[in-house]
């Protein structure tokens, strides 16, 4: 029995199956506690009671390693249930899947190695009789609609289960696709690369059995491709980390004030004009093979075109549709340079929007249930200068702004997507809209209740827990006496960065009555991306979003109700990064090799 979440190989101990057992304790309880945490003392001091608590409570730390150990061999066969071709996505998702799980099993180079004690390699010695995997088994539920041409989009039951017996035979169930996939996930996280000369996989768990499911269905990261523009490939690497985490949505920030590198083909001066350079642009077979890249591996993307405000960019073609556009000084018009805003009462504004959504989102609707119409940090300021409103009245502002909703909402909706908006739509603009409209929170947990609390859906992501390239506001510590926030640069209150255990003790349901958490859909971690490129776009982002994928997964509370332990998340989130690492994906560590390591 393995008690889990996603960071390693631990899913929820939801369903106790007696006989199998496979105790694990943590050995590594050396975290680095006292080294990364001078801000957090409120963590620090957690922390220390926990590792208190646990050396208490716990006998000394120990691994059980079962006498046998299994290999990974390239003669497992995979008897796969229903889906035997490739004609439809759930099939295409799982074959893929099964691809993707014997070329890592059986490339040594993508399983990590095993922590080990120092001075020992810690891992069982290999034999003549080594048992192997022999038999994967994939059941599927026979309910599942195996033949749609969709993938698993949107509601989807994302469980599995996973039983490797000490004979070798390892059987996954679930209903979707998708669980199939997180069950193969599982799987290839069971085995690590053994220190013998062919460098094996294996693992000494057997017997498993898991039972798998999330706690929340939207896990998901916000990546930003305006403030600097990333490559094709750092794309797909972020699919693939998302995917290792089980997190299911790419939230695609594709366009901003600074630029617009989106390619529309009936309107091409947008990009033309709008993007950084001429190679720094996403064809609509870019977005296509995004799209499809990120529904083989479970990764549902939903783009989100920023309006009103956040569309100078936009000026660059269409000068006459943008409010302040260029205008300075810029820190009175937005937050972050260059100013510019829609129009709020122009006719040209709802025209040009129903040509960019009429050449967009029948593209994107056949691959994703959403669309994200931004409207976060309108500026009243603009609309002073802006010669169809020249008001920053909200009674003036307010009707306008419902008004170009509706229009948005409506050609959404016709599409077949439903809409998400940033909070500020519902809270500071109070904006009527339709009940299924998903709100995107980022600026406290009174926010989210205030959402669910008028009957909305709710994302998570507070700034100040779970903006990957912001730390907790220290413009005010390093200029005393400053009046003005947005007077400083972006980097003066973005750093130093949020760590990990910031990211792990965010609560998405903190606060929130029984009887609405189901109006929590989940959240997202943001790689906003004033300072992040292709440089230290993978380094910014993990492993640090792994701790919000595994809040998301497996809740943010333990069995008995108490804040999960970051003692016990440390070990882990080191394999995982190890694991991330030895897949390409350049994921910084957070501790000390020495912390990983058990010397004592
Ligand atoms: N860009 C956009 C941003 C931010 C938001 N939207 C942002 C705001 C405050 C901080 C960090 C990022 N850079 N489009 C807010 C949703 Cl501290």
């Amino acid at each position: 029995f393995l008690a889990s979440g996603v960071l390693a190989v631990w899913p929820i101990p939801v369903n106790y199956t007696s006989g199998n057992h496979v105790l694990w304790i943590d050995r590594n309880v050396h975290i680095a506690y006292s080294y990364a945490s001078t801000v957090y003392l409120k963590h620090l001091a957690l922390a220390k009671q926990e590792l208190t608590q646990w050396q208490a409570t716990s006998a000394a730390p120990v691994s059980q390693i079962s006498d046998g150990q299994i290999q990974a061999a390239t003669s497992a066969v995979v008897s796969q249930g229903p889906n035997t071709d490739n004609t439809t996505w759930s099939s295409r998702i799982v074959n893929n899947a099964i691809e993707r799980t014997y070329d890592t099993l059986f490339n040594k180079n993508f399983v990590p190695w095993k922590f080990h004690e120092r001075f020992s390699n810690f891992e069982p010695a290999l034999t003549s009789s080594s048992t192997y995997v022999s038999l994967i088994t994939l059941q599927q539920n026979a309910s599942d609609p195996v033949n749609i041409m969709k993938p698993d989009v949107g509601d989807v039951d994302e469980s599995y289960t996973l039983s490797m017996t000490t004979g070798g035979e390892v059987t996954i169930t679930a209903v979707s696709s998708i669980g199939l996939l997180y069950g193969l996930t599982t799987l290839t996280q069971l085995f690590y690369r053994h220190r013998s000369a062919s460098g094996c996989a294996y693992t000494s768990l057997a017997p498993v059995e898991i039972y798998d499911k999330p706690m929340l269905p939207w896990r998901g990261l916000n990546l930003d491709t305006a403030r600097t523009f990333k490559p094709m490939s750092d794309i797909y690497a972020m699919i693939d980390g998302l995917s290792y985490n089980k997190m299911n949505r790419l939230h695609w920030h594709i366009t901003d004030s600074q630029s617009w590198p989106l390619v529309i083909p009936s309107m091409p001066e947008l990009a033309n004009k709008g993007a950084y350079a001429s190679f720094q642009k996403y064809s609509p077979e870019d977005v296509r093979a995004v799209q499809e890249y990120g529904a083989l591996l479970g990764v549902e993307v939903a783009m989100e075109i920023d309006q009103p405000g956040h569309t100078a960019s936009i000026g660059y073609a269409y000068p006459e549709l943008i409010a302040a556009f260029l205008e300075q000084p810029w820190q009175y018009y937005a937050l972050e340079p260059p100013a510019g805003t829609f129009k709020l009462n122009s006719t040209g504004v709802p025209e040009f929007l129903e040509r960019l959504f009429d050449d967009l989102l029948p593209r994107l609707s056949p691959l994703t249930s959403y669309f994200h119409l931004g409207g976060d940090e309108v500026s009243v300021n603009a609309s002073m200068l802006d010669e169809t409103v020249r008001s920053n009245k909200t009674a003036v502002l307010q009707p306008l702004l419902q008004r170009f909703m509706d229009r948005n909402q409506d050609q959404v909706r016709a599409a077949g997507l439903t809409p998400l908006v940033w909070e500020e739509q519902l809270l500071t603009w109070n904006l009527t809209m339709p009940k299924d409209t998903i709100i995107q929170t980022w600026l406290s947990d009174e926010s989210k209740l205030a959402v669910v609390e008028q009957g909305y859906r709710a994302l998570v992501g507070n700034y100040d827990f779970w903006y990957l390239d912001c730390g907790h506001g220290q413009w005010i510590d390093f200029y005393p006496g400053a009046s003005s926030r947005q007077a400083w640069p972006y980097e003066d209150y973005c750093s130093p960065r949020h760590n990990w255990r910031v990211i792990y003790s965010l609560d998405p349901l903190a606060g929130v009555p029984e009887d609405l958490q189901h109006l929590v859909l989940g959240g997202e971690v943001h790689i906003w991306s004033e300072q992040t490129d292709t440089v230290n776009l993978h380094q910014m982002v993990w492993p640090r979003a792994c701790a919000a994928g595994e809040v998301l997964w497996s809740g943010a509370k333990d069995a008995s109700g108490r804040n999960r332990s970051q003692i016990t998340a440390s070990p882990r989130l080191s394999e995982m990064r190890e694991r991330l690492v030895a897949r390409g994906i350049k994921a910084e560590p957070i501790q000390m090799t020495y912390c990983t390591q058990d010397d004592e």
